[in-house]
């Protein structure tokens, strides 16, 4: 663009935004707040996006391509004014009208709240594969929840978490369009009677509870490109606001109680990570917004295809986002059948060649169960449906397979009672993928071996990636700018360009720019902790991040008790010197799960120790920052030195920290586990720290009945001091860790924490060694950021077109 050109952009922008302010606030801009500040420019925003939104789908309906649609229980955006403003390549110009009218740009984004429609990785990810397929100009939607309350907001009082209720919509949300008329009606409870209609046997669905899903709509902008996909929430409303009857009859209450029930269906998220807890509500859930938004599609569907949904699976493809959309097996058979009246090997048939599925976790505790009586009472003709694929599986097995009854009873979606949510989507989908190269070979070999066993050719592997203009370019614009000016723009739609860094390594004023960028996001950092922890710490330390959440198998006590062993060793040694160290934690601990929220008021314990000690000389300092979400991570990302993932190896399916971290110029501390092995391969030994026990080593352990933690405990000097302080008053006569110390020394320490703390203790020492070394720190973390090209969710995005959606 010519400079004259910019000016009369800005000048333009300028006056448009004035008036948007006297839209929104009905005030002069002198005197608006800075939320009219922040409301006016998500109007103008939206006004550009719409038009664009419109075009991309007429352009989708004139050239038919096979869209998909994504189901997920979880969608976690993030704020999305400034990814907006970005990817209409309209940054400059917002930046400097702003500049010009003296707002302060920074301030009126933070306006934004962050929505939190998702607990951690897996929901995150979805909306990094939104973000990509746009950004590709790809068909793809996705089909979730509007939840009235999404994660709750954690703050740490007296060094424990205490849960506040999230309030997206709050001030109300300038980034959806409700959609009244594409409602759709969703039925539950009730009694099936079956007649002939035309001599088929026929259900009906009788005594049912209606509940309107509404759907609100959300732009999913492509970066610089015009494409512009949806998100659609469903939200849960009564039919009816008021029973009229009950009204008459002066039974108020019975009024309105439809009201409220219908309502509780979309009212919260379910705060459990890597959890099954089976609430009747999340069942609920699960049906509701799979039943609106497949009764919608293949309404859509009908209309663009004459009524004929023969080649419905040539043209559509959806995807269940873990087990939890995995009614939409059987959903599509019902209304295949009951609705559209297929018959049931027709609707079959297009079903299976339809979906596809993703497993996320191979924790068992994860894996969803429903009881059967449960299933029955709320969605009686679902279960009917599940009853009889479950038959007619179990007799194929019969005819072709070879297998034993037992063997086939252990094949059975139904089992002890319990519906196997997990068994359904293989069964109703013809492709089942993990998310890394391990987590795929464990499905294959352990979790799901005996679907393997049947169906080969179903399972594929499809490592994760993360979107890299949230993760690095609109939130690490220092390194942008800096990698744009060294190997021009192509980098941004190709990762892989990034490998050109690589021919920096010996460039001395390269090397300058690249830590002082650091540095400044460092100290960005810095200002976060002291703002909300009160606490000094060196921008010059290394900082060590680990931000994920709380959970045993991620093993953030296994840092805390090395953080505790190294505070002992300072304090046994006050001679010595280290390089300073900021140890940095962040993440939400489930609102019902104990043990992580004990590790989180361990973690708080020590910093209050370590932070305070004088004879500690600020070596190191300890945080806990308050309230992980994606805003925070994207201040956090930039800043680290060291990438803490730490899982015990063979739990953690694929970790997507992991890529963010490292594609801004962090260096991975971690175990042979999840994708950290592929970024292992990716950058080389060199460049990347490993240790503790493998994968194989852990089964190995498991299949014999564990480790003996007493042993490691009775032959280290260093774990029996921290576990001895977990108990001994050391934190205050109030503070007592019993059932960590009891969980380490009396339960065999299931997630092996004493077991690889040596190897970790080593790992660490090393570090400190290699930190020394600025040339060599200097390589090893650019070499992160060249080698991140295969960690963009585009490669991704790709791959599951190419290899399971085969939409290329
Ligand atoms: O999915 C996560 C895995 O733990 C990560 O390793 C992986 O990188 C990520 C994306 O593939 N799984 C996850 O976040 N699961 C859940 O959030 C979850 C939530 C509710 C539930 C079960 C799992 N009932």
């Amino acid at each position: 663009m010519k400079p004259s050109q910019c000016l009369e952009e800005i000048a333009a922008f300028k006056s448009a935004y004035k008036k948007k302010i006297e839209e929104v606030s009905g005030e002069y801009l002198s005197e608006s707040s800075v939320l009219d500040q922040y409301q006016a420019l998500a109007e103008i925003v939206m006004d550009k996006i719409a038009s664009q939104w419109a075009k991309t789908r007429s352009q989708y309906d004139e050239i038919p391509h096979k869209r998909v649609y994504l189901f997920s229980i979880e969608f976690l955006i993030g704020r999305l004014l400034k990814a907006y403003v970005n990817s209409l390549d309209m940054e400059y110009t917002v930046k400097t009208a702003m500049a010009e009218l003296g707002l302060d740009y920074e301030t009126i984004l933070s306006q934004e709240t962050d929505p939190g429609l998702g607990n951690g990785g897996l929901g995150r990810l979805m909306a990094c594969f939104l973000e990509s397929s746009a950004t590709l100009g790809f068909p793809f939607h996705g089909n979730g929840i509007h939840y009235k309350h999404g994660l709750f907001e954690q703050k740490i009082i007296n060094g424990e978490q205490v849960e506040v209720a999230d309030n997206w919509l709050r001030h109300g949300y300038p980034f959806e369009i409700r959609k009244p008329n594409e409602s759709v009606v969703v039925k539950f409870y009730g009694n099936l009677h079956s007649e002939k209609v035309n001599g088929v046997l026929t259900f009906v669905h009788e005594n049912y509870e209606p509940i309107l899903a509404v759907p609100y709509d959300i732009p999913i902008k492509g970066y610089h490109n015009n494409t512009v996909n949806s998100l659609r929430l469903w939200s849960a409303e009564p039919i009816e606001e008021f029973d009229l009857p009950s009204f008459n009859e002066g039974q108020f209450l019975d009024a309105v109680r439809h009201k409220s029930e219908a309502e509780a269906i979309t009212q919260i998220l379910y705060p459990n990570d890597n959890k099954f807890d089976g609430k009747q509500l999340r069942l609920k859930q699960e049906y509701f917004f799979v039943c609106a938004g497949l009764k919608r599609m293949i309404t859509r569907f009908k209309r663009y295809n004459n009524n004929c949904l023969d080649d419905f699976a040539e043209k559509i493809c959806i995807h269940i986002n873990d087990t939890h959309p995995a009614l939409c097996g059987p959903e599509m058979m019902r209304i295949f059948m009951d609705e559209e009246g297929l018959s049931w090997d027709d609707a079959w048939k297009i079903t299976v060649n339809s979906l596809t599925f993703t497993n996320h976790t191979v924790l068992p505790e994860a894996l969803e169960k429903w009881p059967v009586d449960m299933m029955k009472f709320l969605l009686p003709r679902i279960y009917m449906i599940i009853e009889e694929i479950n038959r007619q599986f179990q007799e194929d097995l019969r005819i072709k397979s070879g297998l034993n009854e037992l063997q086939i009873s252990s094949l059975s979606i139904i089992q002890d009672g319990q519906v196997n949510m997990a068994n359904l989507a293989i069964i109703c989908c013809h492709s089942v993928n993990g998310v890394a190269a391990l987590h795929s070979k464990i499905l294959k070999e352990e979790t799901f071996n005996g679907y393997y066993k049947l169906f080969p050719e179903r399972f594929r592997s499809v490592t994760n990636g993360v979107t890299p203009r949230r993760f690095l370019i609109n939130s690490n614009t220092g390194l942008r700018d800096l990698i744009t000016e060294s190997i021009g723009s192509d980098w941004i739609n190709n990762l892989y360009a990034l490998e050109n860094l690589i021919n920096f390594k010996d460039d001395a004023s390269f090397f300058e720019r690249f830590n002082r960028i650091k540095l400044e996001n460092k100290i960005h950092l810095s200002n976060h902790i002291k703002a909300h922890n009160h606490i000094d710490v060196n921008p010059e330390s290394i900082f060590d991040i680990q931000v994920k959440r709380i959970h045993e198998y991620k093993r953030q006590l296994l840092n805390a008790l090395q953080i505790l062993h190294l505070y002992n060793h300072l304090k046994a040694n006050p001679d010595l010197e280290i390089v300073p160290r900021t140890f940095v934690f962040a993440g939400k601990a489930a609102p019902g799960y104990y043990f992580a929220k004990e590790v989180i008021k361990l973690i708080n314990a020590i910093a209050d120790l370590v932070n305070n000690d004088k004879d500690i000389r600020d070596q190191i300092k300890v945080v806990f920052l308050a309230n992980f979400n994606v805003s925070l991570g994207e201040i956090i990302y930039p800043a680290a030195n060291i990438s803490e993932q730490i899982s015990t190896a063979g739990k953690e399916a694929s970790g997507t920290g992991n890529m963010k971290f490292m594609m801004n110029g962090a260096v991975t501390l971690g175990t042979m586990d999840g994708a950290n092995i592929e970024i292992h391969e990716a950058v080389g030994d060199e460049n990347i720290i490993t240790f503790g026990l493998s994968a194989d080593e852990v089964s190995h352990y498991q299949k014999n009945g564990g480790y003996s933690s007493v042993q490691i405990y009775e032959n280290d000097d260093r774990i029996q001091k921290i576990m001895h302080q977990l108990i001994d008053g050391t934190f205050g006569h109030l503070a007592n860790f019993q059932s960590i110390y009891d969980s380490l020394l009396l339960y065999n320490d299931t997630y092996f924490v004493l077991k690889d703390f040596d190897s970790y203790a080593n790992a660490q020492d090393h570090i400190n060694k290699l930190y020394q070394d600025k040339n060599k720190w200097f390589e090893m973390s650019l070499c992160n950021v060249a080698y991140s090209g295969l960690f963009s969710s585009d490669r991704t995005i790709l791959e599951y077109q190419q290899n399971i959606w085969k939409t290329l």
